[in-house]
């Protein structure tokens, strides 16, 4: 019997056929006009968070066309599979089970039958004493000094959720501790990101899965030339100065640092699913591995209400369901992640590389071409900045953009009146871009009929709130385990592998070959295309002027 596609599926064509039938304009007004519960209705809570879907562009019956849709798509026994560690990373040959990382003693997590929370709960052992001894002075420099600099030395996965992470968390952090990452094979990140630090108090993490990635290993390596500059090269002082975490024991030997100060994972924590794993060192070194656990309490607190949450309860389901109904059915290409949390800055680049490298795919599992838009573009800056810049066009512009708005009702830092004044912005660019402001509305103002259409509003742009209470760290964990699942589902919709990132190799290679010509001391014979080699041929003759 030949596959079924997603097309074929009974519940795509109804919401194909919900979308078709969205009225041209003022959807929202008429479903909100003809559901006076619909804000509460649509609206459902978990983990201490309170999502908002009702301003999205969905009636019950779309809502329950993608419910169908999940049913149809097996989601549930996909999750299932995902928590039983099957191989669902295909092409990899991997499971894929970051939930491990956040169990509870009682919790049952295998690969091929083999338990594997013990061996989380070791290296968070480790980890726990290892932060311990750092942060009361008792782990000391070559010289006898306390660590006073942790420099995280990462790219990609290993960088972007520690970054995250520590930036989300300052609020719970040590003032013992400055804390740096470096991450760009831009000698610029490496120079800023030691500036001022002193050596001798200085510890390098050097994050990498694999040890061998090209831009980590280089810095790494200027870190290591930078130390030993200080201390007349005594190779002794880098067991004191670095630590690695890794999965690559005899790389981490190699480079001359102490296996057992090596934190290991496993080849079942995906890159960008690591930042819960020993990649999170520099946040346990950070917030202390207690409040840790609390982080890693938020994720499991979210990972069980995804496993057993009814669909039109389930947080991270709904949203990957609205997402797919707003990227593949709606048209909408990008989707901005909009934090009113200052502590959140780093967390739209957080989720564009989730969302962006798992689903940015345009396979099937099988190989066959996708049959509809996949993976949305994400990005975002926290409000209220981004009032003042880019929020024109998603009022007014051509894009329909659909946003998440993310808020706390408390602040951490309370000043006067200004978290209400940020909360009343969050709760007004999300009505303003529902609801708009009609033609005949802004006439109504007595505006001049040559200025009506700049100054009306179309509306209908869809957007979600969370609100939480405060950030802690349970309620980031809560926040990324959401994401992530929500970045599940939507691959499981799409029946691609939301796990593998075969996208990044190419210019890998292409990058390995053009670096000797560009560092050749001879003319090199250029092979590629006019424009690469003449950009080459620029490069070269600026950097050998005659
Ligand atoms: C994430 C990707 C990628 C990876 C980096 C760093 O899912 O796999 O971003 O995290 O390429 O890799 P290493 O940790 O091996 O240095």
């Amino acid at each position: 019997m030949p596959k079924l596609s997603l097309c074929d599926l009974p519940a795509w064509a109804g919401l194909a056929a919900k979308c078709r039938g969205l009225p041209a304009s003022q959807a929202l007004r008429s479903l909100f006009a003809a559901d006076s519960g619909r804000g509460e209705r649509m609206a459902a809570e978990a983990c201490g968070l309170y999502f908002d879907y009702s301003k999205q562009l969905l009636d019950g019956e779309s809502l329950r066309l993608l419910l169908d849709l999940a049913e149809q798509v097996n989601l549930r026994r996909r999750i299932e599979g995902m928590f039983a560690g099957e191989r669902i990373n295909s092409t990899e040959d991997r499971a894929v089970l970051h939930v491990a990382l956040r169990s509870a003693p009682g919790d049952a997590y295998a690969v091929e039958g083999l338990d594997v929370t013990a061996g989380v709960q070791e290296v968070l052992g480790r980890m726990a004493s290892f932060a311990e001894r750092v942060r009361d002075g008792r782990w000391t420099g070559q010289r006898g000094k306390r660590i006073r600099g942790i420099v995280n030395i990462g790219i990609g996965g290993s960088d972007l959720g520690p970054v995250m992470a520590y930036e989300a968390l300052r609020h719970y952090a040590t003032d013992d501790l400055v804390f740096r990452f470096v991450s760009n094979v831009d000698g610029t990140d490496f120079s800023e990101a030691v500036a001022g630090l002193d050596p001798s108090t200085t510890l390098f993490i050097v994050s990498s899965k694999t040890f061998t990635t090209q831009e980590t290993m280089t810095n790494a390596g200027s870190a290591r030339a930078w130390l030993l500059a200080s201390c007349g090269g005594d190779v002794a002082a880098v067991a004191k100065h670095f630590v690695a975490v890794s999965t690559n024991a005899a790389e981490v030997s190699a480079f001359g640092i102490d296996p057992g100060n090596m934190f290991g994972f496993w080849d079942w924590v995906g890159g960008r699913y690591s930042m819960d794993s020993s990649i999170g060192l520099s946040t346990m070194l950070a917030i202390g591995p207690e409040r840790f656990r609390e982080l890693l309490g938020g994720f499991r607190a979210m990972d069980q209400h995804f496993l057993t949450t009814p669909l039109e309860r389930n947080l991270p389901a709904l949203h990957g369901l609205i997402t797919v109904w707003n990227t593949s059915l709606c048209g909408c290409e990008t989707m901005a992640l909009l934090p009113y949390e200052q502590y959140l800055k780093r967390f739209p680049a957080y989720l564009q590389q989730l969302s962006m490298e798992s689903n940015g795919k345009r396979v099937q599992l099988d190989g066959t071409l996708v049959e509809c838009p996949t993976g949305p573009v994400v990005w975002g800056e926290p409000g209220t900045n981004g009032q003042h810049s880019f929020y024109q066009l998603i009022h007014q512009g051509t894009h329909r953009i659909p946003c998440d708005f993310l808020g706390a009702v408390h602040s951490l830092n309370p000043h006067g009146r200004h978290q209400a004044m940020l909360l009343a912005n969050m709760l007004a660019q999300a009505e303003a871009l529902a609801f708009g402001k009609s033609a005949e509305e802004v006439a109504a103002e007595g505006t001049p009929a040559r200025l009506i259409p700049h100054r009306e509003f179309p509306g209908d742009i869809p957007s979600s709130t969370i609100l939480y209470d405060r950030l802690t760290p349970s309620i980031l964990g809560s926040l990324v385990a959401f994401y992530e699942h929500s970045v599940f589902t939507q691959g499981v919709v799409w029946n691609i592998n939301s796990f593998d990132q075969w996208g990044v190799e190419l210019g890998k290679v292409l990058a390995g070959q053009i670096l000797p010509e560009i560092e050749s001391p001879t003319s090199p014979e250029l092979r590629h295309d006019s424009s690469t080699n003449a950009l080459i041929r620029r490069i070269r003759a600026a950097r050998n002027p005659a």
